[in-house]
C-alpha cells in the first residue's frame, strides 16, 4: 500500500493565506494521485476557531480530494467518535485546532461532514485488494495535546497496533530530540513500541529518524510559518510503500524561502543596507516567478555610537516590496543596547524551536519557581493566555478556569 502523509497545512494562516490554500490544494492532490491513502497528522488548520471563509476552504479541498480514485478503503473504525465516510484519509488535530475535551475542533467538523476521518484517540484499518490480495494498513491516531500531559496519555491510552496489519502510530508532539528545551517533551524510545511507521506533525520542517529501529518522519508543513534557516530546503510531503517499507519524498511549489546573513562588523547603516539590497537583488533574480520571502539575519557586533534603529528594516523592506517579502532580522546582533532577554532568544537552541514552544518553556520555568500547584495543566493555561481572542474573553475564561479546574474554551 501506498500511504501519502501530509501535515500541517494551517488554513488560514493570515501572512500567506493564499499560499496555505494553494500549496495545500497543491499537496493533497499529489499525494491523492501517488498513494492509496493519505494521513494527515495534525494542523489542517491555523486556528481552532478558523472563520467560516476558513472552513469553506477547506471543505472544498477534501470535497476535490474525495473524487479521486482511491484503490484503499477504510474498514474499520475503534474510538471516540465515528467514521463517516469510508474514504482514506485519515487526520487528527494538532496544537492550532486543540480545543477543550468534548469540545468540537475544526478537524472533527471535518471529520463530521465526512470529509476526513477524525483519528483522534481511534484506530482506523484500512484495506486495499488488488488481483485477490488484501492488504491492510491501521493507523493508531493521537491527537495533540499538551506536552506535560502525553506521557500520562501514552499509559492511560496504550496505542497498539492490529495484527496482520501495517501499523502506524500517528501523532503531533514536540519531540526532545529535535526540540530540547523542555524535559516535558517525549524522548523517542519513550514512544510506544510495536509500530512499522511512526508519524509526527508539529514541527514545520522535514524529519527522517529511526524508532525502535523503525522509519520516523516528519513531513514538515505545506507553508512556510515560521522563516527559519531550515525552511528554506522546499515543502512537500512522503508516499511510504509498505511493500518496499521505503519512501520518497514529493516537493510541491512552495514559494522560494531564502535566508541571507550580514556580518555587521565594523560597517555603517549605509553599508549595511547596501549589503542587504545586493543580497535580495541576488534572490530575486534566481526565483523566478512568484515573489520570494527573504530573511537577511544581520549577526556580529555593531560598531560604537551606531544604534540598531539606524539600520531602516522598514524601510529596505518597502523597497522591494513589489518584487519581494523582505524582512531583516536583527536578533543575532550584538548591541549595548539589548537586553538579557533578547539574548536568550537569539542562542543556538532555539534555532530548531518555535516561539510557542520557547514561550510555554519560559512560562513553564516561572510558574515553577512560583510554586503554581494548580489543577490546570500549565500549557492549557498558556494556550488560553496566548489565544486570539479578546483580552476580557481570555481574562474571565482563565479566572473561571482556575477557580473551577475547567477549561471554558
Ligand atoms: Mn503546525
Amino acid at each position: 500500500m501506498k500511504i501519502a502523509i501530509v501535515s500541517d497545512m494551517h488554513l488560514g494562516y493570515e501572512r500567506f493565506r493564499e499560499d496555505a490554500r494553494r500549496q495545500a490544494c497543491e499537496a493533497l492532490e499529489k499525494a491523492a494521485e501517488a498513494s492509496d491513502m493519505i494521513i494527515i497528522p495534525g494542523d489542517i488548520f491555523d486556528y481552532r476557531r478558523p472563520s467560516p471563509d476558513v472552513i469553506a476552504e477547506a471543505m472544498t479541498l477534501f470535497r476535490n480530494i474525495m473524487k479521486k480514485n482511491f484503490k484503499a478503503r477504510v474498514s474499520g473504525f475503534e474510538g471516540e467518535g465515528f467514521a463517516y465516510t469510508d474514504m482514506p484519509i485519515i487526520a487528527i488535530p494538532g496544537t492550532h485546532e486543540r480545543r477543550a475535551l468534548n469540545a468540537a475542533n475544526p478537524v472533527s467538523i471535518l471529520g463530521m461532514a465526512g470529509l476526513v476521518i477524525d483519528a483522534s484517540q481511534a484506530r482506523v484499518t484500512i484495506e486495499k485488494t488488488l488481483s485477490g490480495k488484501t492488504e491492510k494498513v491501521c493507523v493508531f491516531g493521537l491527537g495533540g495535546i499538551a506536552e506535560e500531559r502525553f506521557r500520562e496519555t501514552l499509559k492511560e491510552v496504550a496505542p497498539r497496533g492490529k495484527e496482520g496489519c501495517f501499523n502506524i502510530f500517528m501523532f503531533h508532539q514536540s519531540v526532545y530530540e529535535l526540540l530540547p528545551f523542555s524535559e516535558s517533551f517525549i524522548r523517542i524510545d519513550d514512544l510506544p513500541d510495536g509500530f512499522d511507521l511512526y508519524v509526527d506533525g508539529h514541527i514545520h520542517s522535514r524529519v527522517e529518524m529511526k524508532c525502535h529501529g523503525k522509519d520516523f518522519l516528519i513531513p514538515g508543513s505545506t507553508v512556510i510559518t515560521q522563516l527559519k534557516e531550515n525552511e528554506q530546503d522546499g515543502k512537500g510531503f512522503f508516499v511510504y510503500d509498505t511493500e518496499e517499507r521505503a519512501y520518497t519524498f514529493h516537493r510541491i511549489n512552495s514559494r522560494k524561502f531564502a535566508v541571507e546573513e550580514i556580518d555587521v562588523d565594523g560597517k555603517g547603516p549605509a553599508e549595511i543596507e547596501e549589503l542587504a539590497r545586493e543580497k535580495a537583488r541576488k534572490v530575486i533574480e534566481s526565483s523566478g516567478g512568484a515573489k520570494p520571502i527573504i530573511r537577511i539575519v544581520l549577526t556580529g557586533k555593531l560598531g560604537n555610537g551606531i544604534k540598531l534603529h539606524d539600520i531602516s528594516v522598514h524601510g529596505l523592506a518597502k523597497e522591494f516590496q513589489d518584487n519581494a517579502i523582505l524582512e531583516v532580522s536583527k536578533l543575532g546582533v550584538k548591541s549595548e543596547e539589548i537586553e538579557q532577554e533578547a539574548m536568550e532568544i537569539r542562542t543556538g537552541e532555539l534555532e530548531n524551536a518555535s516561539l510557542r514552544d520557547y514561550g510555554l518553556g519560559v512560562f513553564m520555568e516561572k510558574l515553577n519557581k512560583a510554586g503554581y500547584r494548580l489543577e490546570i495543566s500549565p500549557s492549557e493555561l498558556f494556550d488560553l493566555l496566548s489565544s486570539d481572542t479578546k483580552k476580557e474573553e481570555v481574562i474571565s475564561a482563565a479566572v473561571k478556569m482556575l477557580s473551577h479546574g475547567t477549561i471554558e474554551n
